[in-house]
């Protein structure tokens, strides 16, 4: 595989920790170990997370194209968005970020708090916009980049989760190539690695990374964008594609693509009870928080996957903590009693 040739620019502290969850993990009966990789502790850029790491390899195209301003997209409580603006803020770049309504859900300070305030105080221009959930191009984003131009700007297009970007794969290539370090430096390996799935470029490229040593099926993802044929479809694609970037050597399948859709719902951003279940358990066995929209789904998975014994006895399955935890403030109400 070919990772290197691609030039990254550093956001990241480096490798992040691997953990036991080892009350959790107890809690659920001790025939499966649980450990988490914390990718939400990756950066020292307003708290970082996933797109942090897959922006280490789009930045440097930005730079090279003499780009001013970064722009994206997302919705209100967006960590995608929140994370291209402190890497603005960092590269002394200016940015620009459309908030869609892709949540049908009232807090009364849903677009005050959290993720958008952070947004904001990192100086990114936000503009609000009443389209719904779509993981795909949308006009609004399509107007943003063109009033940046007729202004004189430089943009530089950051589409949803930084899936749609040709090299939007590679950070999560990168992950399995990092993992295979630690798992190397422990001397055992893990048997099946759990992570969220919305936009799929975190999982794409996790497939493309361990299609390399034979694990692309053992990455199991968790749908939360509740529309699972498209992520599905998105998530294939963006493997496809990354592979040939990085001359796996194969062909991805299909089947390759493992997405669980069983705790998506009831839509992209609202908590099931079992979703807010899960949040509590992880956040009271480990002190490790989860949110509504991401992780807490993943979560969900997680654990009632070990409850019905889904995991054979004895797998050491690692959860991948992709961040999100910045949007709990604005889930305020849910947890008004804990
Ligand atoms: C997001 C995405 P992918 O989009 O790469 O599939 O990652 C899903 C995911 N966990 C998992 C967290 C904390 C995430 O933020 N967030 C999006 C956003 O706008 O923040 C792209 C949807």
């Amino acid at each position: 595989m070919k990772l290197t040739r691609f030039p990254r620019h550093p956001l990241t502290f480096g490798p992040t920790p691997i953990h036991p969850l080892k009350r959790l993990s107890a809690h659920l009966g001790g025939q499966v170990e649980l450990f988490a990789k914390r990718d939400d502790c990756n950066s020292g850029l307003a708290f970082g997370g996933n797109k942090t790491r897959k922006l280490e390899y789009l930045v440097p195209e930005a730079v090279a194209q003499g780009c001013d301003t970064l722009v994206s997209i997302g919705g209100i409580q967006s960590n995608q968005t929140r994370q291209v603006a402190a890497v603005a803020a960092h590269l002394g770049m200016k940015c620009v970020l459309v908030q869609e309504h892709w949540v049908d859900h009232v807090d009364a300070v849903y677009d005050r708090v959290g993720n958008i305030e952070m947004s904001r105080i990192l100086g990114a221009d936000v503009r609000l916009d009443s389209a719904g959930f779509d993981i795909g191009i949308r006009p609004s984003w399509q107007q943003a980049l063109q009033e940046v131009r007729q202004a004189g700007g430089r943009p530089f297009a950051i589409p949803a989760g930084c899936s749609e970007h040709p090299l939007g794969g590679l950070g999560y290539v990168g992950f399995a190539e990092e993992l295979r370090q630690q798992e190397a430096a422990q001397g055992w390996r893990f048997d099946y690695i759990v992570v969220c799935s919305v936009t799929g470029s975190t999982q794409a490229g996790m497939v493309v990374g361990f299609a390399a040593d034979g694990r692309a099926q053992r990455v199991i993802g968790i749908d939360a964008s509740a529309k699972p044929e498209a992520t599905h479809a998105q998530i294939v694609r963006i493997a496809r594609h990354t592979a040939a970037l990085v001359e796996l050597g194969r062909e991805i399948e299909a089947a390759d693509v493992v997405l669980d859709t069983r705790y998506g719902g009831p839509a992209y951003g609202l908590p099931s009870e079992g979703t807010l279940e899960a949040i509590r358990l992880c956040a009271r066995q480990e002190g490790m928080l989860t949110d509504p929209v991401y992780e807490g789904k993943s979560m969900q998975g997680l654990i009632d996957k070990v409850r019905r014994g889904e995991f054979p006895a004895g797998s050491r399955v690692l959860y991948v903590h992709l961040g999100g935890v910045p949007a709990l403030n604005a889930y305020s109400f849910l947890f008004r009693n804990g």
